[in-house]
């Protein structure tokens, strides 16, 4: 059996014919949300041997979060080609986070994609007819941007698109404009 090989000009038909191909890498991050910050943490490192790679206080969300990777996920570059936990504690009462832990307690609060160019991904879904959150992209982890699509439009999954901020971005085959 011959392995296909994902390429640019591989579709040609159907509603993903409007989305190039090269946009959307692969799951960025998961999302969880706890009043209990260092506890996460002290769960994901002490018993799953995860280890703490960068945190941050993002006022604009009115979280605290802290981004984990598996001790011996590959390290190419740099953390940032693992696929990470964010584990996201609310500062304010009126934050996102907040209100997720009011209605459902503690737990998984997002999905996160990886996108090579924001603007371009937003666009094609609003062309799709969807509605990304932000009118323009928001500030996310370590100087990345990112918007949001409401769960009501996933089938239940507040989904994170990100675009990682340059330095942090792999070299991607074939996506020339992913330094930009
Ligand atoms: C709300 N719902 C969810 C949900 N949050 N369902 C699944 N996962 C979630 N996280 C459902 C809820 O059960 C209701 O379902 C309905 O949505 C209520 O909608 P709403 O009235 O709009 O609810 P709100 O006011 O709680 O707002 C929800 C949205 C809010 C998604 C608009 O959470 C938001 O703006 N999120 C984007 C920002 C964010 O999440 N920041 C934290 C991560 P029924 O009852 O209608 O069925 S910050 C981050 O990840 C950063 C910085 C990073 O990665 O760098
Ligand atoms: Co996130």
């Amino acid at each position: 059996m011959t392995a296909t090989t994902p390429g640019p000009d591989r579709r040609t038909d159907g509603p993903l014919a409007l989305l190039p191909a090269g946009l959307v890498l692969g799951v960025d991050h998961v999302g969880i949300a706890t009043a209990d910050l260092e506890g996460v943490i002290g769960f994901y490192t002490g018993q799953l041997g995860l280890r703490e790679v960068h945190r941050e206080h993002n006022t604009e969300q009115g979280v605290v979060e802290a981004m984990l990777v598996a001790a011996d996920a590959p390290s190419v570059g740099d953390a940032a080609v693992a696929t990470r936990l964010q584990v996201l504690a609310p500062t304010r009462a009126d934050s996102a986070v907040a209100r997720f832990l009011d209605r459902s307690g503690p737990g998984l609060q997002h999905l996160a994609l990886r996108v090579s160019d924001l603007d371009r991904v937003v666009a094609h879904l609003r062309a799709a007819g969807l509605r990304p959150l932000y009118p323009r992209p928001g500030r996310g982890t370590a100087g990345s941007v990112i918007n949001f699509l409401h769960p009501r439009d996933t089938g239940g999954v507040l989904v994170e698109l990100v675009r990682p901020a340059v330095e942090d971005t792999p070299a991607q085959p074939g996506i020339a404009d992913a330094g930009q």
